[in-house]
């Protein structure tokens, strides 16, 4: 993280609210979350916990029952074990960019000078099994450009994305036994016809054979899965220069198909993948 690139405005806020954690500045950040190497997301609260309990039992740190939400639980749940948060970020970029802003404010006011971001996910694949874990190597938005698009003050701004090449390499390198392949990744802003589904609510008119041409036209261009976040993610983190990842396992084939019916072991059996793979680079950096 680039301190430099942190907003000047805040040094005038005599306490500054992260109003979506239910933290402020007047708490001790520092004893806190002043040691956090890694900041682990995951998109729903449960996860975030299952997580924070593995963290706890592979380093060998606090007992299961001791893992327990910091802030309020409103819109994100933040555990803390030992170096890592981990937090939930909801479902798609606006609810990823409120959490990314409130996190990096947080962590600097506790003086923590260069953590890691992760993103470990799900997601639907593209010509790839149900269950294979996905390392983004580029973020491309709907317009299929590897470009962050938002408004600011009634104007269009473009923040190029970018993920953190070496740190991919060595996610990959402790795949193991575990399905890992890296890839480009679409971030759409939606689930369903953003993600050229045939089974939303409204008729988006196009046949199977617009939605076959556009999957195989990302296919061609080296898309491997389609999520809903990394692109905000590898544009924060990029501005902040943040080293940052996203892991997502895949849920299904999207060249075979649009609708989510895995059982529920399968769905917890596939998310745990990415969660594996963070967590073999948290033990090595925690020897
Ligand atoms: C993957 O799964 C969610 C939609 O089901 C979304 O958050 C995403 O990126
Ligand atoms: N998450 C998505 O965004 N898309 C899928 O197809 C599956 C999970």
């Amino acid at each position: 993280m680039n301190k430099k690139l942190i907003n000047p405005h805040l040094k005038d806020l005599d306490i500054d609210y992260l109003y979506h954690l239910g933290l402020d500045t007047t708490l001790d950040l520092a004893g806190l979350f002043g040691d956090t190497k890694f900041v682990c997301f995951s998109g729903s609260g449960e996860r975030a916990k299952h997580f924070a309990k593995k963290v706890a039992a592979r380093l060998r740190l606090a007992d299961e029952t001791d893992i327990k939400p910091i802030g309020k639980t409103e819109r994100y749940h933040l555990y803390k074990v030992g170096p890592v948060i981990s937090v939930s970020h909801g479902m798609g970029m606006p609810s990823v960019s409120i959490l990314l802003n409130e996190i990096t404010k947080l962590l600097c006011y506790a003086g923590s000078l260069s953590p890691l971001y992760i993103r470990m996910g799900t997601c639907g694949g593209l010509g790839v099994k149900p269950g294979t874990v996905v390392i983004t190597t580029e973020a491309l938005g709907g317009n299929l450009e590897a470009v962050f698009e938002t408004h600011v003050l009634g104007r269009s701004k473009r923040f190029p994305a970018t993920l953190d090449e070496a740190l991919n390499r060595k996610l990959a390198a402790l795949a193991g036994e575990l399905p890992v392949t890296l890839g480009k990744t679409l971030c759409a802003d939606g689930f369903y016809e953003e993600q050229g589904r045939l089974d939303g609510a409204l008729d988006g008119s196009y046949a199977e054979t617009d939605k076959m041409n556009f999957l195989a036209r990302l296919h061609q261009m080296g898309v491997v899965n389609i999520e809903m976040e990394s692109l905000i993610f590898a544009a924060f983190c990029s501005r902040a220069q943040i080293s940052a990842a996203v892991v997502c396992a895949t849920l299904i084939d999207r060249l075979k198909g649009d609708q989510v019916s895995n059982s529920a072991e399968d769905l917890a059996r596939y998310a745990d993948l990415p969660q594996e793979l963070v967590l073999r680079l948290i033990s090595e950096n925690h020897k």
